[in-house]
């Protein structure tokens, strides 16, 4: 199923005009603040989100799994959902895969497929969490920081060959995320599960094609809940560094102990040049993978302060590889995504309107109260016509979660592809 560009037109026209207004009144405002509106809304009609596959299905807990109904059951089809996520939001330009649920059997249609929608396949993800059909080694005691040699050369090979797929598809980057550890106290040696880990990643880096990238993700516990390998960014950042200079640190907002200060975390990475990729969730106590702005939003602001500080200052760190990493079971996975996506750029947009200049300046005479001020105020604007602006310029929905729900987007998928598909992935 793909949305046309009539499709669209006909449910935007009804709020257009109500949109103009709005939005020259929000201009006219930013504009007389100093602000060049025109420059914020090509800012944010560029800045694009890689969707992951596997928020395409209605996830599951470890208590069971509820199906949305038309889920996507192939590669094909999750593909075709992005390119509805992106033709409604124009901000979900590409596709974060993960290997083995989403090998390709035909490369070329899978890249037609996606170039039809107008995709990128962003950085590829590898799987050593689980055991996979017919595999000669368990990872039930770790994968990359396994003792038994053989489950890690395993694991070690698998990341070699998700780089081979990654390459067939135009992907520039591999990421990694362990589930290795222990749960309980004395299980294992905590050095030789690092140096294992260190020398596995170093096979792996050695294995990538001079223009990749390796992003290191870390997470504080789960599935193990005593000790993680990767256990937090400075675990990640030593790796990265130990590895080379194109691994870096990937933050998940997900990946926190409660109120770990995570713009200060991304700060401090930029600053060093070894920030590399970013998942979006948002959560109340652990990894929730819950929608991105639904709990803390203006912790995600704070956040997005701190990256776009970044991107302005620290030329020595990359591009970031921007990405939502979020799955669970009681909302339709496309709203809930285009949901997400709002919520990131509505807090880019309202970083962007942070007077930098001005902050500096307080800072300097150590005026607290204004230093609040300043940011609490580009935070308590309301930014959506803009966001709306950007999408419109692009040929998108005024009002995507609308317009899903008055084109019956879910409707027409259940009638393609029936109700009991099941996607596969978390
Ligand atoms: C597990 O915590 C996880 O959510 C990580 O965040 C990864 O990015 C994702 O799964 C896919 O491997
Ligand atoms: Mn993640
Ligand atoms: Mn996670």
């Amino acid at each position: 199923m793909q949305l046309n560009k009539e499709q669209l037109q006909s449910v935007n026209s009804g709020g257009l005009d109500r949109h103009e207004a709005e939005f020259d009144f929000l201009a006219d405002k930013l504009t007389a603040a100093g602000t060049d509106v025109e420059a914020l809304v090509g800012d944010l009609a560029d800045f694009q989100v890689a969707i992951p596959s596997w928020a395409l299905g209605a996830g599951g807990t470890r208590f069971g799994r509820f199906s949305f109904y038309g889920e996507p059951g192939s590669l094909e089809q999750k593909i075709d959902d992005v390119g509805i996520l992106h033709a409604l939001t124009q901000t979900a330009g590409a596709v974060s895969l993960h290997i083995p649920w989403d090998t390709p059997t035909d490369y070329v249609a899978v890249r037609e497929r996606a170039a039809d929608h107008g995709l990128a396949f962003d950085a590829i993800n590898s799987n050593t969490f689980q055991d996979q059909q017919g595999a000669a080694h368990s990872y039930k005691h770790g994968s990359l920081s396994a003792t038994d040699e053989a489950a890690r050369e395993q694991a070690i090979a698998h990341n070699l060959e998700v780089i081979e797929v990654g390459k067939k598809l135009g992907s520039k980057s591999l990421t990694v995320w362990l589930a290795d550890g222990t749960t309980f106290p004395g299980q294992r040696n905590f050095q030789r599960s690092l140096v294992q880990t260190e020398d596995s990643l170093k096979q792996i880096y050695a294995g990538m094609p001079a223009d990749w990238k390796l992003y290191i993700e870390y997470k504080p516990y789960e599935p193990n809940f005593y000790s993680t390998v990767i256990q937090d960014w400075g675990t990640s950042f030593m790796l990265a560094n130990a590895c080379g200079e194109r691994a870096y640190t990937l933050v998940d907002l997900g990946h926190h102990l409660p109120n770990s200060n995570i713009e200060q975390i991304v700060s401090t990475l930029m600053l060093k040049g070894k920030l590399g990729g970013f998942h979006f969730n948002d959560s109340k106590y652990g990894d929730d993978d819950l929608t991105v702005g639904s709990i803390k939003p203006y912790a995600l602001f704070l956040i997005f302060n701190e990256l776009v500080y970044g991107m302005r200052n620290n030329p020595q760190n990359p591009d970031l590889a921007w990405m939502i990493d979020a799955s669970h079971n009681v909302k339709d996975p496309l709203e809930d995504l285009i949901q997400s996506l709002e919520a990131i750029q509505e807090a880019y947009a309202k970083s962007l309107l942070v007077d930098q200049d001005r902050l500096s300046a307080a800072q300097a005479a150590h005026d607290v109260v204004e230093c609040q001020e300043i940011l609490q105020d580009a935070y308590r604007t309301d930014v959506r016509p803009l966001l709306q602006r950007a999408r419109l310029n692009r040929g998108g929905a005024l009002h995507p979660l609308r317009a899903y729900r008055k084109l019956d987007v879910r409707d027409a998928l259940v009638r393609e592809r029936g109700r009991n598909t099941v996607a596969t992935g978390l």
